[in-house]
């Protein structure tokens, strides 16, 4: 049935005056700073025209604007989706998610709208789920309405009375555990009016896992529930993958225009200091509310919660994002990038690209010799071919910045790797101090150095191995190869420095 557009408007003043009950907001000088309403002020008469299906896309894409002047029945169609994917290199894990994808698919609504949610738990699944959503008005946000069995549908209907960036994510019991499997994404309820229009608009979460196994331990790695309580992750990661947003999947956009970042944190556990290296965000709007602060350097995300922020390019480069409690980013997979091409503006930067210092390995496209590196050797068929190619794209992250990308090393300050009489006098000794570290005087080929090599203890053993084989293989040295056990060996003795003989 269609109602008479005359009838429908005065529900809609109607509802607007009720919805206006109370004293008029004090009037300010800041423009910025007047009462929007809340869920009290917004085109909320009933949904108008066909029933519109909502365009779901999955990270790090956003959906086109709404562009409606007036409020819609909007469906929804959500599949929940239980899958094993890489968490790393060489590394799996398995992920429930909503939509395929961690984060889940981005929903756009606009302010007033009707949403029809169905949810769908497909019937491989193992696991019953269910959603709640910030933008939900209603107890527990959708969640007992949308319990979901394996290869059942449900469907419950909201409508969206506060304009913002939500979190939405899985309740079901437990519902730490199903948020740490990757069970979260974004839902945008426009304004009434719109968000200002920009050149690009990006999609990015944070969220922090939890895995029996170490950091990069290859292989398909459990939850673990205890690290889980205990806070202590062994990834924290943009987009459910390390490398999720590196390489050639790094942000793309021009010099001159202006991008938009949607950024969620899913946690469970962790508040994000959410920060782009080389950029000022010219506009935040803060806890994904309706006003933004400018001129922000770094934004707190908290768990469950998100943050719009806006920039304009004007230098071409990378641009590294972070989060900025450092660790999770070098350590534990917290990074992404922006490359932004266009002509050089010398008059605002002179300097060079971003360099290894903060890319690290993630510099690189993929690090696809160190997955197939790490498959070959579950099979027990790891060639020292691919050993040396693993352990190039590993040396160019972890030694690089001190030996240099060709191993010659700085005179003075870090001897060479290349043609080092050093290694050659005892191959066994690159393992050695990869693991242990290195400190006190040691000559390598004619000059001195008395320096400090601090251990390289975030390497697993066949890392530690596949780097050595590298080295032993290059620049002139003897060749020669290290196996992933006699990392392991050398892990548990004692560090054999230079002042063992004393
Ligand atoms: C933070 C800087 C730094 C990083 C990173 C670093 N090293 Fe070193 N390395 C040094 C310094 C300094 C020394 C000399 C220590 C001393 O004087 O006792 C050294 C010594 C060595 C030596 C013995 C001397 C020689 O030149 O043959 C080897 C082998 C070596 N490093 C390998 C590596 C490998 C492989 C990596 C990457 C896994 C690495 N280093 C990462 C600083 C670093
Ligand atoms: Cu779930």
């Amino acid at each position: 049935m269609r109602r008479h557009p005359r009838f429908a408007a005065a529900i809609a003043l109607a509802v607007a005056l009720a919805a206006c009950g109370g004293p008029a907001p004090a009037p300010t000088a800041d423009a910025g700073a007047q009462d929007t309403g809340g869920s009290r002020r917004g085109d909320f008469g009933p949904p108008q025209g066909e029933p519109v299906k909502a365009v779901l896309t999955s990270p790090p894409l956003v959906p086109p604007a709404t562009g409606r002047d007036r409020p819609a029945r909007v469906v929804v169609e959500l599949d929940v989706v239980e899958k094993v994917m890489p968490i790393s290199e060489g590394v799996e894990y398995t992920f429930w998610t909503f939509g395929g994808t961690v984060p889940g698919s981005f929903i756009r609504v606009r302010q007033g709208d009707t949403v029809e949610f169905h949810l769908r738990n497909m019937p491989d699944s193992k696991m019953p789920h269910n959603i709640d959503l910030h933008g939900v008005t209603g107890p527990g946000g959708g969640a007992t309405s949308s319990f979901t069995a394996p290869g059942h549908e449900t469907q419950f209907s909201f409508k969206a009375l506060n304009a913002g960036l939500f979190v939405y994510h899985c309740a079901t019991a437990p519902v730490g555990m199903h948020v740490a499997n990757g069970m979260y994404g974004l839902i945008l309820v426009e304004p009434p009016g719109g968000l200002p229009e920009v050149d690009r608009e990006y999609y990015v979460m944070q969220g922090d896992f939890y895995t029996t196994g170490n950091y990069r331990e290859k292989g398909l790695q459990p939850f673990d529930m205890e690290k889980a309580i205990e806070e202590r992750p062994t990834y924290v990661l943009f987009n459910g993958a390390e490398g999720a947003l590196t390489g050639d999947k790094a942000l793309q956009a021009n010099t001159d225009e202006t991008v938009r970042l949607y950024v969620g944190n899913g946690g469970p556990n962790l508040v994000s200091s959410f920060h782009v290296i080389g950029e000022i965000f010219d506009k935040v709007w803060y806890e994904g509310g309706t006003r933004y602060q400018e001129n922000v350097q770094t934004t707190l995300i908290p768990a469950g919660g998100a943050a719009m922020m806006e920039f304009h390019m004007e230098v071409p480069g990378s641009y590294v994002l972070v989060d900025h409690s450092l660790f999770r980013a070098f350590n534990k997979g917290a990074l992404g990038i922006l490359k932004a091409e266009g002509p050089e503006n010398k008059a605002i930067y002179s300097g060079q690209e971003v360099d290894a210092v903060y890319i690290g390995d993630r510099a690189q496209p993929n690090m696809q010799a160190v997955a197939s590196a790490a498959e070959s050797a579950s099979s027990g068929e790891l060639t020292v071919e691919q050993q040396i190619a693993a352990g190039k794209e590993l040396f160019l992250g972890t030694c690089s910045t001190c030996h240099q990308p060709t191993g010659a090393g700085m005179k003075g300050v870090f001897p060479p790797l290349a043609a080092s009489d050093y290694i050659a006098n005892d191959p066994a000794s690159l393992p050695r101090v990869i693991v242990h570290g290195l400190q006190g005087p040691i000559k390598v080929n004619g000059t001195d150095y008395d320096s400090v090599m601090p251990p390289m203890a975030q390497l697993t053993d066949d890392e530690v191995a596949n780097i050595s084989t590298f080295v032993l293989n290059s620049w002139g040295n003897p060749g020669g190869r290290i196996s992933k056990d006699e990392v392991a060996r050398l892990r548990d003795a004692a560090p054999a420095g230079p002042a063992a003989g004393h």
